[in-house]
C-alpha cells in the first residue's frame, strides 16, 4: 500500500473527519503536524492553505469531504455509504446540506457575517434535527458512516465541551449555540462514535 501521509493542526474538526473515516477503514496515515501560523508546507503542496491535506505518492487532496471520496473509492470496504442506491443518495445529501448550509451557522458567527442571532436559531434548530435522525437507531442513518464521519467532529462540543487546551474561538461557538438536555439521544451517539478508532 503507498504512503499516506496527511496534513493537521491540533484539534482541526476537518482533520478528524479524516482521521475517523480511515480508522474505519484500517488505512493508517502518517500525520504530518503543522505550525498553525504558517501554512506554507499546505500552500506548497496543494495550492491552499487549510487542512486537512492528504498526499499519496504523487496525489495530493485537500478538502475533507474530497478526502473522504478519495478514502471510499480507493479502500471501499468497510464502506461509509449504504448499498442501496435511495439511501445512498439520502446520506450524500445529509452531508452536502451539513458542509454547504450547517457549516455557515457556526462559521457566520465565528467570522461576523450575517446575523448572529439567525445563526444561532439556526444551530438549536438543526439539533433538534439531528435528534430526530437518532430516534430509534444508534447512527444518523442506521449504520455508521458518511453523514456520522461528517458531522461528528462539529457536534462532539454540544456532548463534550472542549478539550484542555483547545482555545479555537470556533469550537467555543459550537459549544455555546447547542446546549443540550440530558436525555438528548446525541449524547450516546457522540459516546458511540468517540469510541470508534481513528488512524
Ligand atoms: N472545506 C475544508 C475546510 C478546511 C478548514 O477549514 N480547515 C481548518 C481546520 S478544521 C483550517 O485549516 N483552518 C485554519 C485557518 O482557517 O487558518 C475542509 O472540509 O477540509
Amino acid at each position: 500500500m503507498v504512503l499516506i501521509r496527511c496534513l493537521r493542526i491540533p484539534f482541526s474538526t476537518n482533520v478528524e473527519r479524516v482521521a475517523l473515516a480511515a480508522g474505519y477503514k484500517g488505512v493508517p496515515i502518517e500525520w504530518i503536524d503543522i505550525d498553525p501560523g504558517d501554512r506554507s508546507y499546505a500552500e506548497e503542496l496543494s495550492g491552499q492553505p487549510l487542512v486537512p491535506v492528504l498526499t499519496a505518492g504523487d496525489e495530493v487532496v485537500s478538502d475533507s469531504a474530497r478526502i473522504l471520496d478519495w478514502l471510499e473509492e480507493r479502500f471501499p470496504e468497510p464502506s461509509l455509504l449504504p448499498s442501496d442506491a435511495a439511501q445512498r443518495a439520502e446520506v450524500r445529501i445529509f452531508a452536502d446540506w451539513f458542509n454547504r448550509v450547517w457549516k455557515t451557522f457556526p462559521n457566520g458567527i465565528n467570522d461576523g457575517v450575517g446575523d448572529a442571532a439567525v445563526h444561532a436559531s439556526e444551530m438549536r434548530r438543526a439539533v433538534g434535527l439531528f435528534e430526530s435522525l437518532l430516534a430509534g437507531r444508534e447512527f444518523l442513518f442506521g449504520s455508521f458512516g458518511l453523514a456520522d464521519v461528517t458531522a461528528f467532529p462539529f457536534l462532539e462540543y454540544a456532548s463534550l465541551g472542549l478539550s484542555p487546551g483547545d482555545d479555537d474561538p470556533f469550537h467555543a461557538v459550537l459549544v455555546e449555540h447547542m446546549p443540550l438536555e440530558g436525555d438528548s439521544p446525541l449524547h450516546a451517539w457522540v459516546a458511540r462514535v468517540d469510541a470508534l478508532p481513528r488512524s
